[in-house]
């Protein structure tokens, strides 16, 4: 069986952890492959909302199996805390929920250098979430990170205690003012591990790999979006893991030619939380009302997200990047009510027309140019099935499908599972 993927095509908070609990039934298997706990998957169900960080969307699901990829790191503290969130729920996440021993350990002093870095870059700065995701994928590629398969190894304190040591002179280096107790933060920290350490971790390329034999089903569920990929996104504002497509046979030791269906998730408007370039960013009233209407704050840090018309341009290049074969349409409903809606479907670029995503695309290289739409005032939320569609949001859905030459199989229509219309 091919593994299906399920990613942003925006600046994430697309709405990925609500399809995966959605889809989940279809799949056997759910895994995360990139990112940690700056992702912040939101999930609404039987009049309760839950938020999951590291773990995979499909956990509250009887029959799925949910596995941590290698590509994915692991803060112990912010983990059990998340494990402690599920207790309610009586989710037996010891058999549900298995780690690769490949993935990257987040530690105490990686989330210190990580506001260490943000603050010295002053006015500059990422806008990270400060979970320490840079600086531990800083030591994963400089080869001196600690995985979660060296935690059941005797001696793995010693190599904690020289790369906390160097993390220390790190911060002193930069010369900025952080507070921090670090003799408390390992009391933590060495606590949640002695948790983690309760749960399976496992080869998971092996194991995926005997799954897909036995013909399991498996999604693997994205973090972040496209635009903040390590390597396609707006970078130096974007996430320090490949959050696109070839991220997940990286992340999860799959094969490319084993991977099946791409969905991709997109909003009908888009947002952006941290710094960066955003094109097609409203600064007026209608842009304060698509926050304040889609309710668009931070699931993990509660940070206002920037909001604006949907980019065409960008989303175009970001099916192309992940070779998207199926698309999602989130938060129609918060569109409903406006009299006109504009899709940027071109940018100007030093003085020409352009249709595909530049190496820059800082405020002053960019204009973006609109196509208007004539918006729906009915609301959406009620709706079941496609047929009671107005005619404005089929057009607005028909005309994407055409410039993108991928079918729109998804229209959500709120938050709530229920609320999701299947085309
Ligand atoms: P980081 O934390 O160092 O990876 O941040 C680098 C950039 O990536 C952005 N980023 C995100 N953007 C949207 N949503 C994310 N997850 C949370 C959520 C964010 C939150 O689901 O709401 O609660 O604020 C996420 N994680 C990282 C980040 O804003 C930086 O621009
Ligand atoms: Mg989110």
């Amino acid at each position: 069986m091919a593994v299906d993927l399920l990613l942003g095509l925006q600046w994430g908070d697309e709405g990925k952890g609500k399809i995966v609990d959605v889809l989940t039934s279809n799949y056997n298997i759910i895994a995360r492959f990139q990112g940690g706990p700056n992702a912040g998957h939101t999930l609404e169900f039987d009049g309760i909302k839950h938020v999951l960080r590291t773990i995979p969307s499909g956990i509250f699901h009887a029959n799925s199996v949910n596995v941590i990829g290698n590509g994915v790191v692991i803060d112990p503290v912010v983990f059990v805390k998340e494990l402690e969130g599920l207790d309610q729920f009586n989710i037996d996440y010891k058999k549900k929920l298995i780690i690769s021993r490949k993935a990257h350990i987040i530690l105490p002093t990686h989330r210190m250098l990580d506001a260490a870095s943000e603050t010295a870059k002053g006015k500059a700065k990422i806008g990270s979430t400060l979970k320490g995701i840079g600086p531990t994928y800083m030591d994963k590629t400089g080869r001196n990170g600690i995985r979660v398969g060296d935690l059941e190894l005797a001696d793995w304190k010693e190599k904690y205690r020289t790369l906390a040591n160097k993390h220390e002179a790190m911060i002193s280096f930069y010369n900025v003012q952080i507070q921090y107790d670090l003799e408390e933060l390992e009391t933590e920290f060495f606590e949640a591990v002695e948790r983690l350490k309760e749960l399976t971790f496992i080869d998971s390329e092996e194991y995926l790999y005997q799954a897909q034999k036995s013909g399991k089903t498996i999604l693997a569920e994205g973090a972040q979006g496209s635009l903040l990929d390590i390597d396609f996104g707006t970078y130096p504002f974007v996430t320090s893991s490949n959050t696109t497509a070839a991220g997940a046979c990286t992340g999860l030791g799959v094969a490319p030619n084993q991977i099946g269906d791409v969905y991709g998730i997109f909003k009908a408007y888009t947002t952006r939380v941290g710094s960066g370039p955003f094109p097609t960013e409203l600064f007026d009233d209608v842009g304060a009302a698509m926050a304040k209407i889609g309710r668009e704050f931070g699931a993990v840090t509660g940070r206002a997200r920037r909001c604006g018309w949907l980019d065409l341009v960008a989303l175009k290049y970001a099916c192309q990047v992940n070779g998207v074969t199926k698309l999602m349409m989130m938060k129609g409903d918060v569109l409903s009510g406006f009299k006109t809606l504009k899709i940027c479907t071109a940018y100007e670029y030093k003085g020409e027309t352009i249709t595909h995503l530049p190496y820059n695309i800082e405020p002053e290289n960019i204009k973006p140019i609109y196509t208007n739409f004539e918006g729906w005032q009915e609301d959406l939320t009620k709706m079941t099935n496609a047929s009671q569609f107005p005619k404005a949001l089929e057009n607005y859905i028909s005309f994407l499908e055409k410039e993108l030459e991928i079918p729109i199989t998804v229209v959500s229509v709120g938050p709530d599972r229920k609320q999701t219309i299947f085309r």
